[in-house]
Protein backbone atom coordinates (compact mmCIF):
# COMPACT_ATOMS: atom_id res chain seq x y z
CA UNK A 1 0.00 0.00 0.00
CA UNK A 2 1.30 3.96 -0.43
CA UNK A 3 3.51 5.05 2.42
CA UNK A 4 3.56 8.54 4.09
CA UNK A 5 6.61 8.61 5.60
CA UNK A 6 8.24 10.93 8.98
CA UNK A 7 11.78 10.70 9.55
CA UNK A 8 12.99 11.98 13.37
CA UNK A 9 10.28 14.48 14.05
CA UNK A 10 11.95 16.06 17.04
CA UNK A 11 10.05 16.75 20.67
CA UNK A 12 11.06 17.48 23.57
CA UNK A 13 8.82 15.22 26.10
CA UNK A 14 8.66 13.56 29.85
CA UNK A 15 9.09 9.77 29.45
CA UNK A 16 10.73 7.82 31.31
CA UNK A 17 11.18 5.41 34.21
CA UNK A 18 13.42 8.05 36.50
CA UNK A 19 11.90 10.96 38.37
CA UNK A 20 14.68 13.05 36.63
CA UNK A 21 13.56 12.09 33.45
CA UNK A 22 9.62 12.68 34.08
CA UNK A 23 10.51 16.41 35.56
CA UNK A 24 13.89 17.87 33.39
CA UNK A 25 12.61 15.82 29.79
CA UNK A 26 14.86 14.88 27.21
CA UNK A 27 14.56 14.58 23.34
CA UNK A 28 12.64 12.01 21.32
CA UNK A 29 12.84 11.20 17.59
CA UNK A 30 9.70 10.04 16.34
CA UNK A 31 9.92 8.11 13.21
CA UNK A 32 6.65 6.76 11.24
CA UNK A 33 5.45 5.15 8.36
CA UNK A 34 1.81 5.33 7.35
CA UNK A 35 -0.35 2.73 5.24
CA UNK A 36 -2.29 5.21 3.79
CA UNK A 37 -4.63 4.52 -0.42
CA UNK A 38 -3.49 7.40 -2.16
CA UNK A 39 -5.40 7.11 -5.38
CA UNK A 40 -7.82 9.32 -4.82
CA UNK A 41 -5.60 12.30 -3.64
CA UNK A 42 -2.81 11.66 -6.18
CA UNK A 43 -6.06 12.15 -8.97
CA UNK A 44 -7.47 14.76 -7.43
CA UNK A 45 -4.86 16.87 -5.68
CA UNK A 46 -7.11 17.75 -2.87
CA UNK A 47 -5.86 17.86 0.43
CA UNK A 48 -9.40 16.70 1.98
CA UNK A 49 -8.97 13.43 -0.32
CA UNK A 50 -5.05 13.52 1.52
CA UNK A 51 -3.87 12.55 5.11
CA UNK A 52 -2.17 15.78 6.07
CA UNK A 53 0.89 14.97 7.12
CA UNK A 54 1.89 18.13 8.76
CA UNK A 55 -1.26 17.70 11.25
CA UNK A 56 -0.10 14.04 11.92
CA UNK A 57 3.09 15.74 12.72
CA UNK A 58 1.77 18.18 14.93
CA UNK A 59 -0.60 15.39 16.63
CA UNK A 60 2.46 13.33 17.59
CA UNK A 61 4.28 15.87 18.93
CA UNK A 62 1.05 16.97 21.10
CA UNK A 63 0.45 13.69 22.63
CA UNK A 64 4.21 13.44 23.31
CA UNK A 65 4.15 16.51 25.23
CA UNK A 66 0.90 16.01 26.76
CA UNK A 67 1.44 12.72 27.81
CA UNK A 68 4.07 11.05 30.53
CA UNK A 69 4.59 7.39 30.21
CA UNK A 70 7.87 5.25 31.89
CA UNK A 71 8.43 2.58 29.19
CA UNK A 72 9.43 3.58 25.68
CA UNK A 73 7.17 0.93 25.26
CA UNK A 74 4.20 2.56 26.00
CA UNK A 75 5.22 5.69 24.31
CA UNK A 76 4.92 3.78 21.09
CA UNK A 77 2.13 1.60 21.86
CA UNK A 78 -0.44 4.13 22.76
CA UNK A 79 1.04 6.87 19.93
CA UNK A 80 0.22 4.56 17.89
CA UNK A 81 -3.05 3.72 18.33
CA UNK A 82 -3.82 7.66 19.26
CA UNK A 83 -2.92 8.15 15.52
CA UNK A 84 -4.79 4.93 14.02
CA UNK A 85 -8.28 6.92 15.54
CA UNK A 86 -7.01 10.36 14.63
CA UNK A 87 -6.67 9.66 11.19
CA UNK A 88 -9.37 6.78 10.02
CA UNK A 89 -7.66 6.83 6.70
CA UNK A 90 -4.60 5.43 8.03
CA UNK A 91 -4.79 1.49 7.96
CA UNK A 92 -1.18 0.81 9.60
CA UNK A 93 1.31 2.40 10.93
CA UNK A 94 5.27 1.52 11.64
CA UNK A 95 6.54 3.65 14.68
CA UNK A 96 10.28 4.03 15.84
CA UNK A 97 10.57 6.28 19.03
CA UNK A 98 13.81 7.27 19.58
CA UNK A 99 15.50 8.41 22.98
CA UNK A 100 19.06 10.18 21.56
CA UNK A 101 20.14 10.92 25.09
CA UNK A 102 19.16 8.03 27.28
CA UNK A 103 20.03 8.20 31.17
CA UNK A 104 22.98 5.20 30.28
CA UNK A 105 26.40 5.63 31.46
CA UNK A 106 27.89 4.65 28.32
CA UNK A 107 28.82 5.31 24.51
CA UNK A 108 25.91 4.82 21.93
CA UNK A 109 24.51 6.22 19.11
CA UNK A 110 20.41 6.11 20.57
CA UNK A 111 18.05 3.15 21.81
CA UNK A 112 14.75 2.86 20.32
CA UNK A 113 11.38 0.58 20.07
CA UNK A 114 9.95 0.21 16.96
CA UNK A 115 6.22 -1.58 16.56
CA UNK A 116 3.24 -2.35 14.23
CA UNK A 117 0.07 -1.48 14.59
CA UNK A 118 -3.08 -1.43 12.02
CA UNK A 119 -6.61 -2.34 11.16
CA UNK A 120 -6.76 -6.16 10.66
CA UNK A 121 -10.31 -7.37 8.68
CA UNK A 122 -11.90 -10.08 10.51
CA UNK A 123 -14.32 -12.79 10.15
CA UNK A 124 -15.95 -14.44 13.61
CA UNK A 125 -17.99 -16.98 13.63
CA UNK A 126 -21.52 -16.79 16.02
CA UNK A 127 -23.08 -19.34 17.83
CA UNK A 128 -25.59 -20.11 20.61
CA UNK A 129 -27.50 -23.11 21.59
CA UNK A 130 -28.59 -22.92 25.35
CA UNK A 131 -31.16 -20.04 26.66
CA UNK A 132 -32.03 -16.61 25.13
CA UNK A 133 -29.95 -17.33 21.94
CA UNK A 134 -30.77 -14.28 20.13
CA UNK A 135 -30.00 -12.03 23.33
CA UNK A 136 -26.41 -13.99 23.88
CA UNK A 137 -25.60 -13.14 20.25
CA UNK A 138 -27.08 -9.26 20.28
CA UNK A 139 -25.33 -8.71 23.24
CA UNK A 140 -22.22 -10.08 22.05
CA UNK A 141 -22.14 -7.86 18.93
CA UNK A 142 -23.18 -4.78 20.73
CA UNK A 143 -20.45 -5.40 23.65
CA UNK A 144 -17.98 -5.75 20.67
CA UNK A 145 -19.40 -2.51 18.69
CA UNK A 146 -18.29 -0.25 21.77
CA UNK A 147 -14.67 -1.67 22.31
CA UNK A 148 -13.00 0.74 20.25
CA UNK A 149 -10.87 -1.70 19.09
CA UNK A 150 -13.63 -2.90 16.49
CA UNK A 151 -14.74 -0.43 13.96
CA UNK A 152 -16.88 -1.16 10.52
CA UNK A 153 -18.58 -4.01 12.32
CA UNK A 154 -21.22 -5.86 9.71
CA UNK A 155 -23.46 -8.82 10.77
CA UNK A 156 -24.81 -11.13 8.63
CA UNK A 157 -28.45 -12.53 9.32
CA UNK A 158 -28.80 -15.22 11.97
CA UNK A 159 -30.02 -18.90 10.92
CA UNK A 160 -31.86 -21.54 12.59
CA UNK A 161 -29.22 -24.79 12.22
CA UNK A 162 -29.07 -28.34 13.44
CA UNK A 163 -26.44 -29.52 15.53
CA UNK A 164 -23.59 -30.46 13.69
CA UNK A 165 -20.58 -32.69 15.07
CA UNK A 166 -22.43 -35.57 16.29
CA UNK A 167 -23.36 -34.30 19.95
CA UNK A 168 -27.21 -34.46 20.79
CA UNK A 169 -28.17 -31.15 21.83
CA UNK A 170 -30.68 -28.47 21.00
CA UNK A 171 -30.30 -26.21 17.77
CA UNK A 172 -27.79 -23.44 17.49
CA UNK A 173 -28.94 -20.05 15.81
CA UNK A 174 -25.56 -19.07 14.47
CA UNK A 175 -24.44 -15.81 12.33
CA UNK A 176 -20.91 -14.45 11.04
CA UNK A 177 -19.74 -10.85 12.28
CA UNK A 178 -17.15 -8.66 9.61
CA UNK A 179 -14.72 -6.03 11.58
CA UNK A 180 -12.04 -4.27 11.36
CA UNK A 181 -10.02 -4.66 14.10
CA UNK A 182 -6.36 -3.28 15.84
CA UNK A 183 -6.39 -6.41 18.18
CA UNK A 184 -3.92 -9.01 17.58
CA UNK A 185 -4.48 -12.60 16.99
CA UNK A 186 -3.85 -13.54 20.21
CA UNK A 187 -5.10 -10.56 21.85
CA UNK A 188 -8.59 -11.24 19.74
CA UNK A 189 -8.66 -14.73 21.00
CA UNK A 190 -8.44 -13.49 25.09
CA UNK A 191 -11.04 -10.88 24.16
CA UNK A 192 -13.76 -13.32 22.69
CA UNK A 193 -12.72 -15.65 25.18
CA UNK A 194 -13.74 -12.88 27.68
CA UNK A 195 -16.70 -12.15 25.86
CA UNK A 196 -17.84 -16.00 26.19
CA UNK A 197 -17.58 -15.43 30.15
CA UNK A 198 -19.82 -12.88 30.24
CA UNK A 199 -22.67 -14.59 28.58
CA UNK A 200 -21.50 -17.57 31.18
CA UNK A 201 -20.16 -20.01 28.98
CA UNK A 202 -18.99 -22.96 30.97
CA UNK A 203 -16.83 -25.73 29.06
CA UNK A 204 -18.30 -29.30 30.36
CA UNK A 205 -18.59 -31.16 26.90
CA UNK A 206 -16.53 -30.26 23.92
CA UNK A 207 -18.90 -29.14 20.95
CA UNK A 208 -21.30 -29.59 23.40
CA UNK A 209 -24.43 -26.82 24.57
CA UNK A 210 -23.29 -23.09 24.78
CA UNK A 211 -24.62 -19.63 25.64
CA UNK A 212 -22.30 -18.73 23.20
CA UNK A 213 -19.63 -19.39 20.58
CA UNK A 214 -17.00 -17.08 19.08
CA UNK A 215 -14.30 -18.45 16.71
CA UNK A 216 -12.44 -16.60 14.65
CA UNK A 217 -12.85 -17.91 10.69
CA UNK A 218 -10.27 -15.51 8.85
CA UNK A 219 -7.50 -12.85 10.17
CA UNK A 220 -6.51 -11.15 7.02
CA UNK A 221 -4.59 -14.08 5.00
CA UNK A 222 -3.33 -15.07 8.16
CA UNK A 223 -2.36 -18.94 8.28
CA UNK A 224 -1.72 -19.74 12.28
CA UNK A 225 -0.95 -23.20 13.18
CA UNK A 226 -0.91 -23.23 17.05
CA UNK A 227 -2.56 -25.45 19.69
CA UNK A 228 -4.59 -22.82 20.96
CA UNK A 229 -5.31 -20.86 17.93
CA UNK A 230 -5.59 -21.89 14.48
CA UNK A 231 -6.67 -19.41 11.30
CA UNK A 232 -8.11 -19.86 9.37
CA UNK A 233 -10.69 -21.71 11.68
CA UNK A 234 -9.95 -25.29 10.18
CA UNK A 235 -13.36 -26.84 10.19
CA UNK A 236 -15.51 -24.14 8.23
CA UNK A 237 -15.22 -25.60 4.60
CA UNK A 238 -17.29 -28.78 6.40
CA UNK A 239 -19.88 -26.53 7.92
CA UNK A 240 -23.08 -24.55 6.56
CA UNK A 241 -23.91 -22.77 9.00
CA UNK A 242 -20.45 -20.96 8.86
CA UNK A 243 -20.01 -20.91 4.69
CA UNK A 244 -23.68 -19.36 4.44
CA UNK A 245 -23.49 -16.22 6.60
CA UNK A 246 -19.86 -16.04 5.82
CA UNK A 247 -20.80 -16.48 1.93
CA UNK A 248 -23.63 -13.83 2.55
CA UNK A 249 -21.02 -10.71 3.71
CA UNK A 250 -18.11 -11.45 2.04
CA UNK A 251 -18.84 -14.34 -1.09
CA UNK A 252 -15.44 -13.32 -3.04
CA UNK A 253 -12.90 -13.44 0.01
CA UNK A 254 -10.40 -15.89 -0.75
CA UNK A 255 -9.44 -18.77 1.73
CA UNK A 256 -5.66 -18.46 2.08
CA UNK A 257 -4.97 -21.83 2.45
CA UNK A 258 -7.24 -23.43 -0.13
CA UNK A 259 -6.52 -20.55 -2.53
CA UNK A 260 -11.13 -20.57 -3.06
CA UNK A 261 -13.44 -18.03 -2.79
CA UNK A 262 -16.33 -18.54 0.02
CA UNK A 263 -18.96 -18.94 -2.32
CA UNK A 264 -17.14 -21.72 -4.46
CA UNK A 265 -16.44 -23.52 -0.76
CA UNK A 266 -20.07 -22.90 -0.19
CA UNK A 267 -20.72 -24.30 -3.47
CA UNK A 268 -18.70 -27.51 -2.80
CA UNK A 269 -19.78 -28.28 0.32
CA UNK A 270 -23.72 -28.08 -0.96
CA UNK A 271 -23.00 -30.17 -3.92
CA UNK A 272 -20.99 -33.13 -1.61
CA UNK A 273 -24.01 -32.96 0.57
CA UNK A 274 -26.35 -33.89 -1.84
CA UNK A 275 -24.26 -37.17 -3.04
N1 LIG B 1 -9.11 -22.30 19.13
C1 LIG B 1 -8.27 -22.68 18.14
N2 LIG B 1 -8.50 -22.01 17.02
C2 LIG B 1 -9.50 -21.14 17.30
C3 LIG B 1 -10.17 -20.13 16.52
N3 LIG B 1 -9.86 -19.93 15.23
N4 LIG B 1 -11.15 -19.40 17.12
C4 LIG B 1 -9.08 -22.89 20.47
C5 LIG B 1 -11.48 -19.63 18.41
N5 LIG B 1 -10.89 -20.56 19.21
C6 LIG B 1 -9.91 -21.30 18.65
O1 LIG B 1 -12.69 -23.94 21.86
C7 LIG B 1 -11.59 -24.74 22.25
C8 LIG B 1 -10.29 -24.01 21.98
O2 LIG B 1 -10.16 -23.80 20.59
C9 LIG B 1 -10.17 -22.62 22.57
O3 LIG B 1 -9.71 -22.65 23.88
C10 LIG B 1 -9.19 -21.93 21.64
O4 LIG B 1 -7.90 -21.82 22.23
P1 LIG B 1 -13.91 -23.78 22.80
O5 LIG B 1 -14.80 -22.74 22.21
O6 LIG B 1 -13.45 -23.61 24.20
O7 LIG B 1 -14.56 -25.24 22.77
P2 LIG B 1 -15.55 -25.80 21.75
O8 LIG B 1 -16.41 -24.72 21.19
O9 LIG B 1 -16.25 -26.98 22.36
O10 LIG B 1 -14.59 -26.33 20.64
P3 LIG B 1 -14.52 -25.75 19.27
O11 LIG B 1 -13.45 -26.52 18.53
O12 LIG B 1 -14.43 -24.26 19.25
O13 LIG B 1 -15.92 -26.18 18.72
P4 LIG B 1 -16.55 -25.51 17.51
O14 LIG B 1 -15.67 -25.83 16.35
O15 LIG B 1 -16.87 -24.11 17.78
O16 LIG B 1 -17.84 -26.37 17.36
N6 LIG B 1 -23.52 -27.03 15.25
C11 LIG B 1 -24.18 -25.96 14.74
N7 LIG B 1 -25.25 -26.14 13.96
N8 LIG B 1 -23.75 -24.67 15.01
C12 LIG B 1 -22.65 -24.44 15.81
O17 LIG B 1 -22.31 -23.30 16.06
N9 LIG B 1 -20.83 -25.42 17.09
C13 LIG B 1 -20.14 -26.46 17.56
C14 LIG B 1 -18.89 -26.23 18.30
C15 LIG B 1 -20.61 -27.85 17.34
N10 LIG B 1 -21.79 -27.94 16.51
C16 LIG B 1 -22.43 -26.86 16.02
C17 LIG B 1 -21.94 -25.56 16.33
MG1 LIG C 1 -15.21 -22.14 19.99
Amino acid sequence: MDQIRIKNLRVYAYHGVYEQEKEKGQNFCVSAVLSVDMEQAGTSDEIGDAVDYGAVCLFIAEFMQENRFDLLEAVAGRLAEAVLFAFPAVKRIELEVDKPDAPIPLRFDSVSVRIERGWHRVFIALGSNMGDKLGYLERAVSNLQEDSHFRNIKVSDYIETAPYGGVEQGDFLNGVLEAETLYSPESLLVRLQKEEQLAGRTREVHWGPRTLDLDILFYDELILMKKELTIPHPDMKNRLFVLEPLAALAPHYVHPVYRRSVGELLAELKASSVL
